[in-house]
């Protein structure tokens, strides 16, 4: 199945490269999405999902990926193998996602499973089908720095030549700041979900917590799972979930995404993969003025993000 799955996913991609663009945004409910994805919301509004089901949720570039495969290897006892079975955009669909056909979208993905399924949303808490909620699904939340977030995103936007074009740097800050990239503000997206994490039952997690202490987190995630594995399963999966076993994973590095829809010669989708990355892109000033209006913006909630390890 693997090699059918990932031919036929990739092939879908590139039938449909004559009409991959850089798709606009269009507000849903105050959102800006890509075209595709809004013209389509009533339908991921509706979808029901099954008990089951597992919502792995983020804000773009804040380690979604890393906890997919996690939990694959977690649900599927650490067997490396099964873990390869197909890349991981359809071993756990984008619900949101779409695209111009021939490519699936996340619902038609989905739509073949059965449950228990792994669900990757970008969405914001209030966009997040309230089928999940009523269901009682279990959702994981993992929230990354913002300046390592924006960073990481910068770097994205340059090579998904389907998304809006970032443009220089200093202006892609500013933007990021407004919130006018895709899926919106990142300040919004995080406290979403921070305030609603006890009464929803979301393991909130942080990107850098999994750096600094990967097993604990894994350890984390599989007890929210309720799941037991052994001492040496979870230092399996410890290890071919590092960003250097990842990066060489065609399942999870999507090179699967060919070259007129992720040009990964222009970044990595795996690039680097660290904490405190930003120091490298911010000025002074743009990092005093960035810490100015995060303060601003953050003030009513307190959530422990930290910047560097
Ligand atoms: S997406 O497109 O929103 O689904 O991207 P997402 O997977 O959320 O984020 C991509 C960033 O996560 C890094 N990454 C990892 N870091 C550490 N360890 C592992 N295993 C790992 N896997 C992915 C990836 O490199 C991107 O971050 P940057 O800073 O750009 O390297």
């Amino acid at each position: 199945m693997s090699e059918d799955q990932e031919l036929s996913y990739s092939d879908a991609i590139k039938k449909a490269s004559s009409s991959i663009t850089r798709f606009p945004l269009i507000p849903v409910k105050g959102i800006p999405l890509m075209n595709h994805i809004a013209y389509n919301f009533d339908a991921i509004w509706d979808f029901c999902p099954d008990s089951s089901d597992l919502l792995i949720a983020t804000y773009p570039k804040a380690g979604t990926t890393w906890t997919q495969e996690i939990v694959d290897l977690l649900l599927h006892n650490g067997d490396a193998e099964l873990c390869k079975r197909a890349p991981i955009a359809v071993r756990s669909p984008f619900l949101e996602i779409c695209s111009p056909p021939p490519i699936p979208s996340g619902l038609e993905l989905l739509n073949k499973m059965d449950p228990p399924r792994i669900i990757k949303t970008h969405l914001p808490f209030q966009l997040v089908p309230i089928g999940f909620w009523d269901n009682k699904c279990k959702v994981i939340y993992v929230a990354r720095n913002a300046k390592d977030n924006l960073v990481s995103y910068f770097h994205f936007d340059q090579m998904n030549l389907t998304q809006p074009d970032p443009g220089p740097w200093e202006g892609y800050v500013h933007k990021f700041m407004r919130g006018e990239v895709p899926w919106g503000s990142w300040y919004d997206h995080v406290k979403g979900y921070w305030v609603e994490q006890e009464q929803r039952n979301i393991l909130y997690l942080f990107y850098e917590d999994m750096k600094e202490n990967p097993r604990r987190e894994v350890e984390r995630i599989m007890r929210y799972l309720d799941l037991s594995l052994s001492d040496d399963v979870i230092s399996r999966i410890v290890e071919l979930t590092s960003f250097e076993k990842m990066k060489e994973n065609p399942m999870a590095n999507y090179s699967f995404v060919p070259k007129p829809v992720f040009d990964q010669s222009i970044s990595a989708f795996m690039r680097k993969g660290e904490v405190g990355d930003w120091k490298n892109f911010f000025t002074p000033q743009q990092s005093a003025e960035f810490d100015e209006d995060y303060k601003k913006k953050m003030k009513h909630v307190r959530i422990p993000f930290r910047a560097q390890l």
